[in-house]
């Protein structure tokens, strides 16, 4: 069955984070969280880095911010998909920080970066990357956006 880790740099990302929790629970999908410092526990990143295959992994979602290292280093040692999440810490430079130390990878190591605390995002891409190849997933898929346009439609009928 596929597992979709989500690691974060600090418990202070958890409320961010959260969202990716919550969504790939939503679709009945195995989730492992964890806490990987990149600058506090730098042999447990190069540990979750080299590992996360063997584990039984199919997708890292990373959330990090300030100098997010987390995601590109991740990255650089994995072999699975990586979706970083800048999350906006209470010492951020308004976010521009956590996004652009996530999204300017250099060639050859990709990082899906998602907005700014856009981790729900990152949980439905995760669902989306299992479903490429998981019927079961890849219906739920289509069903969740379904939802999304019933939702707008409704609301579009109710303002007249
Ligand atoms: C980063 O520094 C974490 O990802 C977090 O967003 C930020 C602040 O961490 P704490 O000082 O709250 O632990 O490593």
């Amino acid at each position: 069955m596929s597992k979709v880790g989500i690691i974060m740099g600090s418990k202070s990302d958890l409320p961010v984070m959260q969202d990716a929790i919550d969504i790939l629970k939503g679709f009945d999908i195995e989730v492992e969280v964890d806490i990987v410092s990149a600058h506090r526990t730098p042999e447990k990143l190069f540990d979750y880095g080299k590992n996360a295959h063997i584990r039984g992994f199919s997708v890292i979602i990373a959330g990090a911010g300030g100098a997010a290292h987390l995601p590109g280093m991740i990255a650089s040692l994995s072999p699975l998909p990586v979706i970083g999440v800048p999350v906006k810490s209470s010492n951020s430079i308004d976010g521009w920080d956590s996004v652009l130390s996530i999204l300017q990878m250099p060639g050859g190591v990709p990082v899906a970066t998602v907005a700014l605390n856009g981790a729900k995002n990152a949980g439905i891409l995760a669902a989306q990357i299992l479903g490429s190849n998981n019927a079961t997933i890849l219906n739920k898929i289509i069903a969740y956006k379904e939802e999304l346009k019933a939702a707008v439609i409704k609301t579009a009928n109710g303002l007249n």
